[in-house]
């Protein structure tokens, strides 16, 4: 069990790994309000899917001892923040801060961190928004706020980094290869944000007001 490499009974890492399990169904539920709301008020589904993931042991170890971090439940808790994430795929580019806005004005929500990577690529083309929230959870004899990293994508965003994030993994490559498909990577995301860009024209233009 990787969880006994940290320093302490592995009953307090499963209790935390529970409330980060607890919060995903929480900011879960949110976003399935939102969409429904939407889907009656608007006659538009802004989210096209909702994917929700824990962090492995293995990842959360791997990420404290590269960061030389003590393994202990507390220092995990204080340092990690996307332990438990949430990827929301939009149907389109608004519809992402649309739906960041509306998660942000609820009042249970704090937010903790944002980076645009939609406004402001990243240099090998990867676009997403990201915020970090603190949502409570009510457990029978105490609240508590917990963190959940939420990753807002277009499909056209979510598909390049899913292409980008397995070529990631490809050690075997040589680096002229490796080159050469990262220059193609950065010009598929070039034409993506170009589609994402064309859809949402469309969209605007036949939007039932
Ligand atoms: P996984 O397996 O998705 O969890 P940090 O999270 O603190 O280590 P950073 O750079 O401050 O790192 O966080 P940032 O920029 O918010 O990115 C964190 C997550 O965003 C990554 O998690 C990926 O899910 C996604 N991401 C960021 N940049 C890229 C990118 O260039 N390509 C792809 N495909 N995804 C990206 P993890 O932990 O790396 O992976």
């Amino acid at each position: 069990n990787l969880f006994e490499k940290i320093k302490e009974d592995v009953l307090p890492m499963r209790t935390l790994m529970s409330y980060y399990r607890c919060a995903i169904m929480e900011v879960e539920t949110k976003f399935r309000v939102l969409n429904e709301e939407f889907s009656i008020e608007k006659e538009h589904n802004p989210i096209e899917t909702i994917k929700s993931r824990l962090k492995s042991p293995e990842s959360i170890i791997k990420k404290m001892e590269s960061r030389n971090l003590p393994l202990t439940v507390s220092s995990i808790e204080e340092n990690l923040f996307d332990i438990a994430g949430i990827r929301v795929i939009c149907s389109f580019q608004n519809d992402i801060y649309l739906m960041a806005k509306y998660l942000l004005s609820q009042d249970d929500i704090q937010l903790l961190e944002i980076k645009d990577y939609i406004k402001q690529p990243k240099e090998n083309g990867y676009r997403s928004l990201h915020l970090i929230v603190r949502v409570p959870i009510f457990l029978h004899k105490e609240k508590r706020e917990v963190n959940v990293e939420v990753q807002f994508r277009t499909i056209a965003m979510d598909s390049w980094a899913s292409l980008e994030h397995k070529i990631r993994y490809k050690k075997e490559l040589d680096p002229e290869t490796l080159d050469k498909i990262s220059a193609s990577l950065l010009e598929c995301a070039h034409l993506s944000a170009e589609l994402d860009e064309k859809m949402q024209n469309i969209h605007e233009q036949i939007a039932i007001k």
